[in-house]
């Protein structure tokens, strides 16, 4: 009860921060982009991370401002990044399941994109498989409606919900997201190596592109890379830091 009543000050008090990780083009070694991920600057607590927060924010409806204010920022990103260097990056940003089936989110939307003069294709929104099977019939909606916007729609965490491959059949999508949960043992479980190399070939046949969450090792990376995996995003390249520390980055490695 003490965080959420500190949750839904933190927002007037602007202590949330967008972190970003990286995302790299596997064929390249490029960095092609990056995930935003929220923190929460807490006066006492210190650093506070989503799994703590966002659960409360759900359950109470704070997500719906903090969600706004997500996109805002990842909207003022993407503006910042026209300037010379930056203008190829894609920004991905997690929606959640009430943010999803809220009304707000298309004009939303549609309201940043045209006043920051963004290209719609450098943003990607993150769906869990959960959150868009909540209500299959307005998901299915509402990702038509992105994507004829040309907005990038990944799903998250592949692989965890309960009906992956129905995802794949209901839902127009641009990308999925291989679970950490599958990459991590990737090495020393031949199950899991069959399950991964085989979602890869899945999505490609099915013109979809493949980015695997997690990649902590060189061996796992060299594993995805040697199964056409696209792009990859793990500690193995960098954990999700401040946005100038990420612009800088991009800079030195181009
Ligand atoms: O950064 P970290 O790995 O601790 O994130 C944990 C979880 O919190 C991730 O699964 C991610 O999907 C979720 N998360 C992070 N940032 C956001 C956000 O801005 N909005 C929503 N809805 N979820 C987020
Ligand atoms: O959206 P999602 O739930 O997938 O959020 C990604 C989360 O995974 C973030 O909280 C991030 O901090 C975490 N993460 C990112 N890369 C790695 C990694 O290589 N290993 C582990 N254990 N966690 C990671
Ligand atoms: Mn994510
Ligand atoms: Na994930």
């Amino acid at each position: 009860l003490l965080l959420e009543n500190r949750l839904w000050q933190a927002l007037e008090r602007n202590e949330f921060e967008l972190y970003l990780q990286p995302q790299i083009d596997l064929a390249t070694q490029r960095i092609i982009g990056a995930e935003a991920l929220l923190r929460w600057h807490h006066p006492e607590l210190g650093m506070v991370g989503p799994d703590r927060f966002i659960p409360i924010a759900e359950e109470s409806g704070l997500i719906l401002p903090l969600g706004d204010w997500v996109l805002q920022r990842a909207a003022g990103l993407l503006h910042a990044w026209r300037a010379p260097g930056l203008a190829h990056l894609r920004l991905a940003v997690n929606l959640s399941a009430r943010q999803c089936h809220g009304p707000g989110l298309l004009p939303h939307l549609d309201r940043l994109l045209h006043s920051h003069g963004i290209d719609p294709a450098l943003l990607e929104l993150e769906i869990t498989e959960s959150a868009a099977m909540q209500d299959p019939e307005r998901s299915r909606t509402l990702l038509n409606e992105l994507r004829s916007r040309g907005i990038k729609v990944a799903i998250d965490d592949f692989g965890t919900g309960y009906s992956s491959l129905s995802y794949l059949k209901l839902f127009e999508i641009d990308r999925i997201k291989i679970d950490r949960s599958f990459v991590k043992d990737i090495e020393t479980d031949p199950d899991d190596a069959v399950i991964v190399a085989a979602t890869i070939a899945l999505a490609h046949s099915l013109g979809l592109e493949v980015i695997a969450e997690g990649v902590e090792t060189e061996a796992q990376r060299d594993f995805l890379r040697s199964k056409q995996c696209d792009e990859a995003q793990g500690y193995l390249y960098a954990k999700p830091m401040p946005a100038a520390q990420f612009e800088a980055m991009v800079h030195q490695s181009g």
